[in-house]
């Protein structure tokens, strides 16, 4: 016996449109989440039972005296999580009695085999029927069929009504049509013309490298009303989503984007009406209309441009700062570390540098504005220190910069001295990003000028964990190099942050693995390497469970959008990856940090060490 993925998906619509920390559901549940979310799937009965119950048990006290299992089939219009059933209600059925009266067709597409219906009978004040499969065993699927066949007439318009369900009998009190017009739930919340897309409009900026990249307005209601915009990288993972470029050399160099533009064009049409506050309904049909699972149709950059302008515009048709309007439930306000990136190399940088960012960690400060003035202040000795000893000053693509050192400990030593002279020693940590997938080849590592294999370039960082304050590695190894990152996980997860960039590419099933396979224990979060917003609070929310820490990134071709340093507060992102101190796309997010930080006022804390949940533990 199996029960549709209609009724699971209809739960897991329902805690997250009420913003419930959907991390729990996944803990509970042993079932494929694919299939939870799939109205059209078929799971065991007992299975689909057991969830509920465990879901009623978790979730249960959110709703004080209401039953969560009622309460969830009463929503069932408001959800839409039954997929083709909803539009096959209103288009075949009339009025509530012809509905009732093909009762079979209603519960075939919820129970398969279908169970038999007999005995309907319509009486004056109710229509009955029996059914010839028991329900003892699933008490808690019963309670959701009953409050869901209370709630069918309102797809038609019209009351709900009230059902009765002993043993096999059931017994549905008929709604009185005539005196109650529309006092229905879903149509008292009919949207505000406010909040309905009218109309989506691209064109090419251009971003801090000089490529042409993706800026979409966004109108609602025939007002101009929020922009997204969007940035791109230079070490892209393998794994991550597409960026979608024009081929034509003579254009931008093949990258220009006028296909993209077209694209979005027709999400325009496709999203014309919808209700913009409803992202994850928005982002599910940019999805959808892309259907590939690496979005090489629309382009990840389409769909990053339109799910963000999308979200920016809730934000402000709700009168809220993003920070505040996309807050987590149960989210306390703080500020993120930042890393900052004061010297570049590997992709970001002319010299021959194999790592790629250089980081300095303020941890030992009150505020968020204090330890971006250590890191400014850390910055000029630097600068002052490289001059002195005529090493070129030029910045990096992150705005670090690009010295020609001959190897990594060099660039350690001149940036430990900068912390001396400005007199941060001790509060101020290092931190790295070796984006090691650009100079991984094959089977082996081409690292300062030798060969060498994960155990050798493991051996590197823990000496140098022992030999400098170092507390972050991102990509120590290659993306697609799991047992090393095991291994290092092993030897330096407990001692130091390992974060995954290119290994997770912001994808849930990929953080799924690293916390199964305990290789890594933080996650980069950069928006574009998945499309949508949904799909990156989902891979945030993934690494929270697991008990990953989070960094939200920019990219090294950023733009003046300052939006995931808003994010990074609202997601509760322990950490913040958005370059060095000057270049105006970077201190664009450092200043709005700045801002917010000023607005929350007390209600704002710098996480400061706290931000590394692994540096507690040891
Ligand atoms: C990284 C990022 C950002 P890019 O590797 O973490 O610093 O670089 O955007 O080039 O991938
Ligand atoms: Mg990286």
């Amino acid at each position: 016996m199996y029960f549709s993925g209609k009724i699971t998906n209809s739960f897991f619509t329902f805690l997250n449109r009420y913003e419930l920390d959907t991390s729990r559901f996944f803990e509970i549940t042993a079932l494929e989440i694919d299939f939870i979310k799939d109205p059209y799937s078929l799971m065991s009965a007992d299975q689909v039972e057991l969830l509920l119950r465990n879901i009623q048990r978790a979730y249960q006290d959110k709703f004080m005296d209401k039953d969560l299992v009622t309460t969830v089939g009463h929503n069932a219009p408001d959800l839409k999580a039954w997929g083709g059933l909803e539009s096959a209600l209103s288009t075949f059925f009339e009025n509530p009695t012809a509905m009732y009266q093909k009762i079979d067709k209603f519960f075939s597409f919820f129970i398969s085999p279908a169970p038999g219906i007999y005995n309907k009978h319509n009486q004056k004040d109710f229509f009955s029927f029996e059914m010839d499969f028991n329900f003892n065993k699933y008490p808690t699927v019963k309670q959701y069929f009953l409050s869901a066949l209370e709630i069918l007439p309102v797809f038609l318009k019209k009351e709900q009504t009230e059902a009765k369900w002993e043993n096999n009998l059931v017994k549905i009190y008929h709604c009185q049509e005539e005196t109650l017009p529309l006092p229905l739930k879903s149509f008292k919340n009919k949207v505000e013309a406010k909040y309905l897309i009218s109309q989506i409009k691209a064109r090419e900026i251009i971003d801090s490298r000089g490529q042409p990249t993706l800026e979409v307005d966004l109108f609602c209601d025939g007002k101009k009303v929020a922009k997204g915009l969007v940035p791109s990288g230079a070490s892209k993972g393998q794994f991550e989503a597409r960026e979608l470029r024009d081929k034509n050399p003579r254009y931008f160099f093949s990258k220009g984007l006028k296909k993209a533009c077209s694209h979005v064009q027709k999400l325009s049409d496709l999203l014309k009406k919808q209700n913009v506050l409803e992202q994850e309904n928005i982002d599910k049909l940019l999805l959808k209309a892309d259907g590939s699972p690496y979005k090489e149709n629309l382009g990840a950059n389409t769909l990053l441009a339109v799910s963000l302008a999308c979200l920016r515009a809730s934000a402000r048709l709700s009168r809220k700062p993003l920070y505040e309007y996309a807050r987590l439930k149960n989210q306390k306000f703080s500020l993120p570390v930042p890393l900052i990136n004061i010297i570049n190399g590997g992709v970001h940088g002319s010299n021959s540098l194999d790592i790629q960012e250089f980081m300095i960690v303020p941890l030992d400060f009150p505020s968020f504005k204090e330890a971006l003035r250590a890191g400014c202040e850390i910055f000029h000795c630097l600068k002052q220190d490289l001059r002195s000893q005529n090493f070129s000053i030029a910045v990096g693509d992150e705005g670090g910069f690009t010295p020609q050192f001959s190897s990594s400990t060099q660039a350690f030593d001149f940036i430990l001295s900068a912390i001396e002279k400005s007199s941060y020693t001790g509060k101020v940590a290092l931190a790295l990003d070796c984006a090691s997938c650009e100079f991984y080849k094959k089977d082996h590592y081409l690292f300062e000028g030798k060969k060498r294999f994960s155990d050798e370039m493991i051996s590197i960082y823990e000496k140098w964990v022992k030999d400098y304050p170092l507390i972050s590695i991102e990509d120590g190894l290659d993306e697609n190099d799991w047992a090393g990152w095991k291994k290092m996980t092993q030897k330096l997860g407990h001692k130091i942050q390992l974060v995954g960039d290119d290994l997770f590419v912001t994808q849930r099933d990929r953080i799924q693995k690293g916390i199964q396979n305990k290789a890594a224990n933080a996650l980069l979060v950069k928006y574009n390497q998945v499309g949508t917003l949904t799909e990156s609070l989902s891979a945030v929310q993934t690494a929270q469970a697991g008990n990953f820490a989070c960094i939200f990134s920019h990219r090294s071709g950023e733009t003046e959008d300052t939006s995931i340093a808003d994010l990074s507060v609202a997601w509760g992102t322990e950490q913040i990856k958005t370059g060095s101190v000057t270049r105006g796309e970077r201190t664009a997010k450092y200043n709005r940090l700045i801002r917010i930080e000023e607005e929350l006022g007390t209600s704002g804390f710098y996480k400061g060490s706290q931000a590394f949940k692994n540096l507690s533990q040891s």
